[in-house]
């Protein structure tokens, strides 16, 4: 096994892995270290999309070169990287569809969810053209909603938030390619087909397909998500709040809310502050709330809900010994989580037909019924406050703040204090004059596989160095709050030039400064910085490809962040990944992703602008990313 020290550079997740070492609880980092590499896996090269295999191509060319049906290496490789791409889109997809009918019920009045944000509801609704003369809000809330469902039924056309949110040049690109999809299922559905045994062969075809499944993430999943999350619980204002393992509390009813749906969550806050009375009740001070992976991301946002851990260290919030119950949804939950709690008094909660695990209890949620499920819930870990053992109890001690809430619609109100006529121009004055010298969102996750948080914050760090401007999502948001990077203390780490833009917005706002990274939310909320590019770049007639911005990618483990890596790089945008894409026992698909301008045959980078970047060490990484930068910069003039 590794040394803490290697395992993360969080202390209180160090101290904790120590803990459940010492108390024989088996974690994903200890997984992760007994668990070898398949060199088969790893590369692409292993097929079992038919019971004629599995298949595996022999890397050095001693061995089979192709598979039973006669898949060669470049087949299997696309196949399999379309095959990730698919399932990193579904779950995105299935987030914005139940968003969208949790809309539908809040506005026929069969979901006790309000309508937070009216001012959203009508901009949304005036941009997908739909007629708001003279009628209510709910009305309007029900004719976006059956617009949005309709981007999961529609047979023809194109998707309606593909209209909705993409920049016209990208569309454009997309449209001659013949990728842009026309809804997110049938998309799904065709993807899974064509990659079995037997369907399609061409691995540039299969990757064009990869390319649909980013832009099906990107719509129906991050946009369409994003956008009725605002306007059902409010669109993110700037919020402080507190991260870390200390974030728990021993003299409180702690409740962790895992995974990526707010419906659930929201409820959980709502119902917690009205049975505070039950918990003082049962000796405890109150009822705290911590979040776990996209859904603290999302809590945080609009609640300013403090985050205990990012994905990789989620087991260890329960070796605390403090954690009444960990209520959780769908994504990146791991099934782990049951085996630890039963070291301990914690509840898993399960909420979802489809996402359950043995051993759990399951307390089902309909919207419908989404009062009762979180009383329930509530009540439930107010039960278990008093089994817990003494002995086992260890919080560590830090909390870092963090100022959070940068939707793009507080990053403009924040710019219009400046140049109230014109809120884009001061950002975009500072990026023309260098003092900005680009862009870049460090989004994904963590991985147990990985030291934790080293990744995140070392790319971060190197590009505020060279004055880059970093937004932040998901769980590479966590890390770089924890280290700093999201409160005053940061701003020593950022370029001279780039200091005195920060200070310069926030003091107009009558703060110290910004922070240095701006955080935009959890993976859904992707669709804010690529907005955020969408409106840079039409203001200033060019097409989001020629921007001196980035995306990176260091420490992810998860197929979705393929998917909006994939998404960002349809527009052009330089994706850096500090895990291995599993691509690399094809070189036709290696180079169709990672190639420039130079290669032959077709590329990601000749057809939209950007291309993928595969670099384990995460200051070379940087490296790439301000060459990239540079070079948009140097074709711009500027
Ligand atoms: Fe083997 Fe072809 Fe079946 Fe894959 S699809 S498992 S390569 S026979
Ligand atoms: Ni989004 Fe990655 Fe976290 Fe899961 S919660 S681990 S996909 S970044
Ligand atoms: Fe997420």
């Amino acid at each position: 096994l590794r040394d803490i020290q290697d395992v993360s550079i969080d202390q209180g997740v160090q101290e904790l892995l120590e803990k459940a070492r010492r108390e024989g609880v088996d974690t994903a980092f200890d997984r992760a270290d007994q668990m070898s590499t398949c060199g088969f896996g790893s590369t692409g090269v292993c097929c079992r999309h038919c019971l004629e295999g599995p298949c595996r191509i022999a890397p050095n060319g001693k061995g089979p070169q192709r598979g039973i049906c006669g898949a060669d290496v470049h087949t299997i490789v696309a196949r399999n990287f379309l095959s990730h791409l698919t399932e990193g889109a579904a779950g995105h997809a299935e987030h914005g569809r139940e968003v969208a009918l949790t809309l539908l019920e809040a506005a026929e009045g069969t979901a006790p969810y309000e309508i937070k944000d009216q001012g959203k509801l009508l901009k949304v609704a005036q941009d997908l053209k739909i007629d708001i003369t003279n009628k209510e809000p709910k009305e309007i809330a029900k004719e976006v909603a059956l617009k949005a469902l309709e981007d999961f039924s529609k047979q023809k056309g194109i998707m309606n938030w593909v209209e909705l949110r993409a920049h016209k040049d990208s569309l454009a690109t997309w449209n001659e390619l013949g990728v842009t999809p026309v809804n997110a299922h049938l998309e799904i559905s065709k993807s899974v087909a064509r990659s079995a045994m037997g369907c399609d062969a061409d691995p540039l075809n299969l990757v064009l397909g990869g390319i649909t499944m980013g832009l099906v993430d990107g719509y129906a999943g991050l946009h369409l998500s994003t956008d009725l999350q605002d306007i059902l619980f409010g669109t993110p204002k700037a919020v402080k709040a507190q991260y870390a393992m200390g974030v728990l509390k021993e003299d409180m009813i702690n409740i962790a809310v895992h995974g990526h749906v707010p419906m659930l969550s929201e409820k959980v806050v709502e119902w917690a502050r009205k049975l505070n009375s039950e918990a003082k009740e049962v000796g405890a001070k109150g009822i705290n709330i911590v979040g776990v992976c996209c859904t603290g991301n999302e809590l945080l946002m609009r609640q300013g809900v403090s985050v205990a851990s990012s994905f990789s260290s989620q087991e260890l919030v329960i070796v605390s010994g403090v954690l009444e119950a960990m209520v959780v949804d769908i994504q990146c939950v791991m099934p782990g989580i049951q085996a630890v709690a039963e070291c301990y008094h914690t509840d898993i909660i399960t909420t979802l037909p489809y996402v359950k695990i043995p051993g759990a209890s399951h307390i089902e949620f309909h919207p419908e019924d989404a009062d009762e499920a979180a009383q329930a819930i509530v009540r439930k870990a107010i039960g278990n406050f008093t089994k817990r053992d003494p002995a086992k109890i260890a919080i560590p001690q830090e909390t870092v703040e963090a100022y959070a809430g940068f939707s793009t619609e507080q990053v403009v109100e924040a710019l219009a204090l400046i140049n109230q006529e014109d809120p884009l121009q001061p950002l975009i004055e500072a990026i023309t004059s260098g003092k900005i010298r680009g862009v870049a969102a460090i989004v994904g996750c963590t991985n147990p596989k990985e030291k934790q948080d080293i990744g995140n914050v070392t790319v971060a760090k190197e590009l505020l160095k060279n004055n880059v401007l970093v937004v932040a999502t998901g769980c590479a948001a966590h890390s770089l709050a924890k280290h700093n990077l999201m409160n005053p203390q940061g701003l020593a780490y950022c370029g001279e030039e780039l200091r005195q833009v920060l200070e310069g917005i926030g003091q107009a706002a009558g703060l110290p400064s910004l922070p240095p990274v701006l955080h935009m939310g959890s993976c859904v909320d992707n669709s804010r910085p690529a907005d955020l590019l969408t409106a840079i770049a039409n203001k200033l007639g060019l097409p989001i490809r020629s921007l001196p911005v980035v995306g990176s990618c260091p420490e992810t483990h998860s197929p979705k962040a393929l998917s909006i890596g994939t998404f960002f790089i349809a527009h052009g945008v330089d994706v850096h990944v500090g895990v291995s894409p599993q691509v690399s026992g094809s070189s036709v698909v290696t180079e169709m992703l990672c190639g420039d301008k130079v290669s032959e045959g077709v590329t990601a980078e000749k057809v939209f602008g950007g291309k993928l970047i595969y670099e384990t060490d995460p200051v070379k990484g940087a490296q790439l990313l301000l060459e990239r930068i540079d070079s948009k910069r140097a074709a711009l003039g500027i």
